[in-house]
């Protein structure tokens, strides 16, 4: 008897199969044939030999070894084999480099998170060095530190994977992930020489070669503006860890390819990156980058997904038609598509006006618009990365909850987007501070209602209502107590109007092609159909 054989889902090349990347690049991109061709050559690595090595990478974690056979403690951290192929195509392709050579302009982060897009579903959370080596290459460049500019960032920015540095982001202590004032880290200086004594907590991709991190000077008052923020190489010119110890590797829910570590600092020899305080603003620029690729990530998970999702729902079979011709099991799909489709485009524009912040400069308006758009955008598509690839598992029934299938890493993974990089509560309350007096508030939230397309389809109104009722509550609540308890639905409603708002823009100009059975127009009236206004709620 013959049984039954289900056929899996597939993937093509990526860049193919993305109408909203494709069609968003041959617009920006239509004079540089070139990056359309990186972008096709990253797709088809997307979608074939770097998804299959995924596959096969499956099992495999990063390897702590403390000590070598003779007694010598040595703390090597072994990746595995596709974060070891991730790196080489991270340096070649320029995935650091590109905004920093500003080769096209404005355009350059463009540039570099379309392909960072693609790179991220198929290289587990790789992603997670390169967000921190973007950031610390940031940091470094504003800093006006020309010593630590020239000897760091020719690593940071080669495409030869044999100079390529990444960066850690060492910022987390026991008694504060997000109050990061609390840190107990101490500096102290011998003969001209910073020494660092603390235990650091959580430090992700623990295997890079230089990490920013931040650390109370002897003698500095508690708090934030205590810290000052420091620059160290992880390991001398024989190998040998500089005065730091690798404790464990966390056992964590997901990012399982990413060595996160505990560490202790004993003497770690550092450098000071500017003044001797004020480190949390310091590291600032940082956080702003690592929160962008955050969002990033967030719907390359989500897109990743959906197209499993829908390729298999060509394929299954069940009470008598294939998935994708029941109208229930489609619906839930365009349902999910428009999550995604406004996630993706809010995000694109974070990321559009970060390339011309970097390259022209932004006027005040938009400055303040970005400033208040990152901590939005983080954390609007950090909760809809969850929430669609918990759909997007259900849209295989008990396979989704497989692990050989490669789908619930996928879920897993998600979890931490909210998590890292500022919690949603955090960051609600960093959007709140990003809108600065009262008045700024209200011309910046002018700003956004401005920008809502002309148009009085039942989506545009709500928006429109969502955000003057969000600048109404914001006028309104002046207790300290009461502002902090809406702060994460105020922000949510700014991240969600924002997100319908820029999808119709697009919806304006852009068509999707024929690969989704959808027009934006459709994908905008269904977004609309999740409530906008949290606010109201209560
Ligand atoms: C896949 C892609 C992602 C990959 C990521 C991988 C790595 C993951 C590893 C980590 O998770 S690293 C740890 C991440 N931790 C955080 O993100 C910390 C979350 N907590 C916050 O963000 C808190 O809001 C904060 C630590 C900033 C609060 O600290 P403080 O000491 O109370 O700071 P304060 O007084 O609010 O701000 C100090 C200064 O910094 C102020 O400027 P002034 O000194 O001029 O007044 C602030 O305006 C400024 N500032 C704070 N956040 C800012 C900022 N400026 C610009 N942008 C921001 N986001």
């Amino acid at each position: 008897m013959k049984l039954f054989q289900q056929a899996g889902p597939r993937l093509d090349n990526q860049y193919h199969a993305d109408p909203y990347l494709s069609a968003l690049t041959q617009t920006h991109f239509s004079e540089q044939q070139s990056v359309i061709r990186q972008l096709e050559q990253m797709g088809e690595l997307a979608g074939g030999e770097l998804y299959q090595l995924q596959q096969a990478d499956r099992l495999n974690e990063p390897v702590l070894t403390q000590w070598d056979p003779w007694g010598e403690r040595i703390d090597q951290i072994e990746v595995t084999a596709l974060w070891k192929r991730a790196e080489v195509l991270a340096a070649e392709q320029g995935l650091i480099a590109i905004p920093y050579e500003q080769k096209l302009g404005a355009l350059s982060r463009l540039h570099q998170f379309a392909l960072v897009y693609l790179f991220t579903p198929s290289t587990d959370i790789y992603s997670c060095p390169l967000a921190m080596t973007d950031g610390a290459a940031r940091t470094l460049s504003q800093s006006g530190n020309q010593k630590l500019i020239d000897q760091a960032l020719p690593h940071l920015l080669s495409r030869d994977p044999a100079q390529f540095w990444t960066s850690g982001q060492w910022m987390t202590e026991l008694p504060g992930g997000s109050d990061v004032g609390q840190t107990e880290t101490q500096a102290h200086c011998e003969a001209g020489q910073w020494k660092l004594h603390g235990r650091k907590w959580f430090t992700s991709a623990t295997t890079s070669q230089m990490a920013l991190t931040l650390a109370r000077p002897e003698g500095n008052p508690a708090g934030g503006r205590g810290l000052a923020l420091y620059y160290l190489e992880t390991r001398d010119s024989a190998g040998r860890l500089k005065n730091i110890q690798i404790n464990r590797l966390k056992d964590k829910l997901g990012t399982r390819k990413v060595p996160t570590a505990e560490l202790m600092l004993t003497g770690t020899p550092a450098e000071l990156v500017g003044e001797p305080q004020n480190g949390v603003r310091q590291i600032s620029p940082m956080l702003n980058i690592t929160r962008s690729w955050n969002a990033i990530s967030a719907i390359a998970l989500m897109r990743r997904g959906l197209n499993l999702a829908w390729d298999y729902a060509r394929k299954r079979v069940a009470f008598g038609a294939a998935l994708i011709d029941k109208p229930l099991h489609r619906e839930t799909l365009l349902q999910l598509e428009a999550e995604f489709a406004g996630a993706f485009y809010l995000s694109f524009e974070m990321v559009h006006l970060l390339g011309q912040a970097e390259t022209e400069g932004l006027n005040k308006q938009q400055e303040a618009y970005l400033r208040l758009l990152t901590p939005l955008v983080k954390l609007t598509t950090g909760k809809q990365a969850v929430a669609v690839l918990s759909e997007v598992l259900e849209c295989f029934g008990g396979a989704g909850y497989i692990e050989d299938t490669g789908l619930p890493v996928l879920l897993r993974d998600a979890q931490v987007l909210p998590i890292w990089e500022g919690t949603t509560n955090v960051l609600s309350l960093d959007s709140l501070r990003a809108l600065g007096s009262p008045q700024q508030a209200q011309e910046t939230l002018g700003y956004l209602l401005e920008q809502v397309p002309e148009g009085q389809s039942a989506a545009l109104k709500q928006t429109r209502e969502a955000l003057g009722s969000a600048g109404q509550w914001l006028k309104q609540t002046t207790d300290a107590a009461e502002l902090e308890r809406g702060a994460r639905r105020f922000a949510l409603t700014l991240g969600r109007s924002l997100q319908l708002s820029a999808l119709a823009r697009q919806a304006q100009t852009m068509t999707l092609g024929d690969q989704l059975p959808i027009d934006l127009e459709d994908l905008m009236q269904r977004y609309a159909w999740a409530p906008l206004n949290q606010l109201q709620r209560h």
